[in-house]
């Protein structure tokens, strides 16, 4: 019935040769023989939207992913017609439109390819659905690689892969499972050192083949919906990503905390059980910012209620929990228990608000309440009424975050685990069935919980995660990849899946750390951990079916390692924040892929296990047992090893020691990392002093150190640092250059500033060129480090 071969069917239809074009300012318009349209939009000099339309008739020009405020308005339109092409110029590409059959191909401006249609747009036309199955082919150069497409669980280069998106609730899926629970219907393709990117606005299920049914032709198609994509020149990745990002939208600023140890199981309670855990977190000073009430805290697992007996004073107990530093996050899940006694299901029920068949009936489907009905989020009045039901949650308990689950939408015991195809959804305005809707469905879940929690947090800052999502879902909500497992392949997967999420727009991710089903050793744990430190998301999840995954529970050398870690990533939350504010604020990615930080290196393009955290972080994690090292890539440049700041050269692969207690880690040369004394939650102490762990170079770099107020809006205006350090190292001489914007003042006063690597003893210090005695710095000649005012402008050291 759908044809998953593009190629091969019989009934593909193709567009004939062009009858005539028209333009306005940003707009082409192609119309062919048999009645086939072209619509490309120029949005800016490396962005051209594609649309076809297979008898003239566009639909509504609506998009869940694209976001309003995206930069767009394209006025110098430059085109040619010649007698066999139509040929669009800007400023970064070509692209040539052929009269005879309508297929594109994008060109640099000197002329060499960079994505050339094969087929080019097909399409099926399918009578039982109505609609058509639309297709899109290209051809695949030599050496191309390619990247991206969501939280797929395969190798993290999809070359050869044939993946679908539609979102599954796939419990304890495995390396390949072919789809998961987020569409991501973007990726980027590399070949000759250019990259581009495609991104496939089309909510149905759709397809994407990277040279698996021919080795040198990619295809994605839809099962209904128009082709309508966007293609997105770099030739650099982070042009791609940043535009693409741009797009479809960067969300706001988490609240710090957000970005703490969190601390989960399917489920802590009764209220008794959930003290004990965060006492324990504070008698072994093991940090810890948040904990997480799963399911059992309602009442019948009816959402927005408490289960008294378990929870008898839930508002005394977030309080409680809140003075002892701890946010508490409750899970919301989109069915609601069909109970007349329930005055959620009768509110949604007497306003229309649930889903229903195309006859009629409600939706029904069986989740953890029983049968349940469930909200169409897709419509904008259901969402405001789901928003207002945080009220009391959030706005009067005082829970501090909300965890949407089960939102793809899952059904239990029904073929295919979701709703049957035919259910109907407003689709804001667009009225359409579930094969539609169903990609979309957690993000509008996770959308109307947002503004919620928002709301009635406000002014602080909401903090969100779903499970499923869409493309444009990341301007909301955070996100983790779902029901792991505890072997030492979903640690590596959980390193494939958060890099690709990264690369796909949706940085704020993370694995449930130490696996979701069964039981880690104390060893994997160990190892989950600390990659997980150095994941946007850091959390420890488990099903409490398989035991107990707390950091104390595998013995004291685990809980020793586990402190390390998370007191690491307590110190690095400064450089964290700032890698977080760059995402925010042009859509930098948090991690950065080997690939993505040097794509003109090909020994990158089918590296998966290194990654660098942030800027200037390179991380590898080790993912077997009973080793103390392993190989690794280092990339271009001089690193530093962190845990000895031995200097190595990149650009090759090396053993590097990792004896339990140790992951590999490594400084890029020139680096200043901001660094917060260890704290057991986020502003558990008034900053006095901040460190700089500056890394000397022969040559230049910059380095960056943003901060607010760690919650709140005042950032938006104004009211935040943003420091920009500019290194210069000499052989006998090392300068400091910093400027600063922003009107936030932090509450310390003063740098406690360490060198590493410095091939001279410092001998003597200027202070914007006015010498101040080493005394005064209170030097430190054996730890090399000094004290300096925090809004110093430049600091230049002698040998
Ligand atoms: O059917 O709420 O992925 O994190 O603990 C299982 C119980 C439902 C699945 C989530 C998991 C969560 C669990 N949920």
């Amino acid at each position: 019935m759908i044809t998953n071969t593009e190629l091969e069917h019989k009934g593909n239809l193709y567009p004939s040769g062009l009858i005539s074009f028209e333009h306005d300012q940003d707009t082409i318009n192609f119309i062919t023989k048999n009645g086939v349209r072209l619509q490309i939009t120029v949005l800016r000099d490396n962005m051209l939207r594609f649309r076809y339309s297979t008898n003239g008739i566009f639909e509504n020009d609506f998009s869940y992913a694209v976001d309003e405020e995206h930069p767009h308005g394209f006025n110098q339109l430059k085109i040619e017609d010649t007698e066999t092409h139509v040929l669009i110029t800007t400023e970064k590409f070509k692209c040539k439109i052929a009269k005879d059959d309508l297929r594109v191909g994008m060109y640099e401006l000197d002329g060499r390819p960079i994505l050339e249609d094969e087929l080019g747009f097909h399409w099926e036309e399918s009578f039982e659905f109505g609609g058509n199955f639309v297709k899109m082919s290209k051809t695949s150069r030599e050496q191309e690689n390619f990247f991206g497409l969501g939280d797929k669980p395969t190798n993290f280069n999809l070359k050869g892969k044939r993946m679908s998106l539609w979102n599954t609730d796939q419990y304890a899926y495995g390396k390949d499972t072919v789809e998961l629970y987020k569409a991501v219907p973007f990726y980027m393709g590399l070949h000759s050192n250019l990259s581009y990117g495609i991104f496939f606005d089309n909510t149905f299920k759709t397809h994407f083949d990277f040279c698996h049914e021919r080795r040198n032709v990619t295809s994605f198609w839809a099962d209904g919906g128009e082709m309508n994509y966007y293609f997105i020149y770099g030739p650099q990745m982070a042009d791609v990503l940043t535009t693409y990002t741009d797009l479809t939208g960067k969300p706001e600023l988490p609240p710090m905390w957000a970005l703490g140890f969190h601390q989960c199981k399917w489920s802590y309670y009764p209220e008794s059980k959930v003290k004990e855990i965060t006492s324990k977190f504070r008698e072994l000073d093991f940090p810890c910012d948040a904990i997480y009430l799963d399911i059992d805290y309602m009442d019948g697992f009816r959402c927005f209620t408490w289960n008294k007996e378990y929870f008898p004073d839930p508002k005394r107990m977030v309080k409680e929990l809140e003075n002892d530093g701890f946010k508490t996050v409750a899970i919301i899940d989109p069915g609601i228990k069909i109970d007349l006694n329930y005055s959620i299901f009768k509110e949604g029920l007497e306003n229309d608000y649930f889903c229903r068949r195309a006859d009629g009936p409600y939706m029904r489907g069986k989740v953890w309440p029983g049968e349940c009905y469930f909200p169409d989020f897709t419509n904008p009045e259901v969402r405001e009424w789901w928003s207002g039901l945080y009220r009391e949650l959030i706005g009067e308990i005082g829970v501090k975050g909300v965890w949407n689950d089960m939102n793809e939408p899952a059904v239990m015991e029904v073929p295919g685990k979701t709703f049957p195809f035919d259910v109907r959804h407003d689709y804001d305005g667009h009225p359409c069935s579930h094969r539609k809707a169903h990609n979309v469905y957690g993000m509008q879940m996770a959308k109307a919980t947002y503004e919620g929690v928002k709301r009635f947090n406000f002014p602080k800052r909401p903090f969100i995660i779903t499970r499923a999502n869409y493309s444009g879902g990341q301007r909301y909500t955070s996100t983790w990849t779902g029901d792991n497992i505890a072997s030492w392949e979903h640690l590596w997967l959980a390193n494939v899946q958060i890099q690709r999420l990264c690369m796909s727009g949706m940085s704020f991710a993370g694995s449930d750390i130490g696996g979701f089903a069964e039981q880690p050793s104390g060893e994997l744990y160990t190892r989950w951990l600390q990659l997980g430190v150095f994941h946007p998301f850091c959390r420890v999840h488990s099903s409490g079916d398989h035991g107990e995954q707390e950091p104390w529970f595998f013995g004291e050398e685990v809980l020793d390692i586990s402190r390390k870690y998370v007191e690491l990533r307590y110190q690095l939350l400064p450089y964290l924040y700032t890698t977080f504010y760059k995402y925010v604020a042009e859509g930098v990615p948090i991690l950065k892929p080997l690939v993505y930080h040097d794509q003109e290196d090909v020994q990158t393009h089918y590296r998966a296990d290194e990654f660098i955290f942030g800027n200037h972080i390179l991380v590898c994690p080790i993912q077997e047992p009973n080793v103390q090292g392993r190989r690794m890539y280092i990339p271009r440049g001089k690193w530093y090893n962190f845990w000895n700041d031995k200097p190595v050269s990149g650009g090759r692969e090396m053993w590097v020691d990792a004896p339990l207690d140790t992951i590999p880690v490594f400084i890029k040369e020139g680096a200043i990392i901001p660094k917060y004394p260890v704290q057991q939650y986020v502003d558990e102490k008034k900053l006095e002093q901040i460190s700089l762990d500056i890394y000397y170079k022969l040559g230049k770099e910059n380095s960056e150190f943003y901060e607010d107020s760690h919650d709140g809006y005042e950032y938006r205006q104004g009211i935040f640092s943003l420091r920009t350090f500019k290194l210069t190292g000499k052989t006998d001489e090392i300068i400091l250059q910093q400027h600063k914007s922003g009107k936030y003042s932090a509450p310390y006063t003063t740098f406690k500033l360490k060198f590493h690597g410095l091939p001279f003893q410092i001998k003597k210090a200027f202070f914007e060129n006015e010498e101040v005695p080493l005394k005064e710095l209170q030097f430190d000649k054996d730890e090399n480090t000094m004290i300096v005012n925090k809004d110093f402008s430049e600091i230049h050291l002698v040998g």
